[in-house]
């Protein structure tokens, strides 16, 4: 069970951040009334949030889950691989840090992005993107084993039409009938990394319901994905449906607004 996430609120300048898709500008006005429409998801699955505040140095920055990685016992500040995006992990640092006292770094030459990173029960997928490395994925994985976690590397730096692991696969635990399972587009579903999971995989189209989240009894959908909301209500899940319009516009998925802990 999750008890607490960390949420930032998006900077005037959001749609000066990064981006790789061709979808337009975001509208902030809208932007503001979707994050705080995941907020108040967040509050009602029962979460207590921590805000931090804008930053116009950061437009990236209320994508939080990237800044850090945190499981129930250990908590890692992260080294974002967008040089542009460096700078977010102070202020995060501070939030982790009430919660998390001994929290570690990743630190040079390692960059890794927490969008890479996909909790599995003991499990953890350390995703090789154009922003996780090799040596920011090992410091993780050292970090987790001293915790009694497993990891394993998926190489995504081939897969074109993804930022993150997390933007092309989401573990969303046990729903009411069968086993654990992982969301994953259609395009991984034959990846030997996921032999042993109960997969949902996505259709083309629907591709970008793929990073969807499990907060304690309830998953997380973005909106507009009818096979998805409908294969999960067949499984047994409760899916909450958010409109994340303009933070796609951002390269940016429902995960990546808060950590979640
Ligand atoms: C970026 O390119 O870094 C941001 N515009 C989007 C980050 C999305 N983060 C995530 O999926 N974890």
């Amino acid at each position: 069970m999750f008890t607490h996430a960390i949420v930032r609120v998006p900077a005037d300048n959001f749609a000066d951040g990064l981006t790789s898709v061709e979808l337009g500008v975001p509208e902030f006005d809208l932007a503001m009334a979707q994050w705080e429409a995941y907020c108040a998801a967040l509050e009602s699955c029962g979460l207590v949030l921590t805000c931090l505040e804008a930053d116009l140095r950061y437009p990236d920055s209320t994508f939080v889950e990237d800044a850090a990685v945190l499981t129930p016992h250990a908590a890692m500040l992260t080294r974002p691989g967008a040089a542009s995006r460096m700078g977010e992990v102070a202020a995060m640092a501070s939030a982790v840090r009430r919660f998390y006292p001994e929290a570690e770094e990743i630190v040079a030459p390692g960059t890794l992005d927490g969008g890479d990173i996909c909790e599995a029960g003991k499990h953890f997928f350390l995703g090789i993107s154009h922003r996780t490395n090799e040596e920011g994925a090992r410091q993780l994985n050292d970090h987790l084993a001293r915790y009694g976690y497993t990891s394993s590397w998926v190489d995504v730096r081939g897969m074109t039409s993804i930022l993150h692991l997390k933007s092309g696969i989401s573990y969303i635990g046990p729903g009411k009938v069968g086993e654990s399972t992982l969301v994953v587009m259609e395009e991984m579903a034959d990846w030997p990394e996921f032999s042993g999971f109960d997969l949902l995989p996505i259709s083309k189209e629907e591709s970008y319901g793929a990073n969807c989240v499990r907060v304690n009894d309830r998953v997380l959908v973005a909106k507009g994905y009818p096979k998805l909301f409908e294969e999960l209500l067949r499984r047994g899940y409760d899916p909450l449906e958010l409109d994340m319009s303009e933070f796609r516009k951002m390269d940016g998925g429902l995960s990546c607004l808060s950590l979640r802990f």
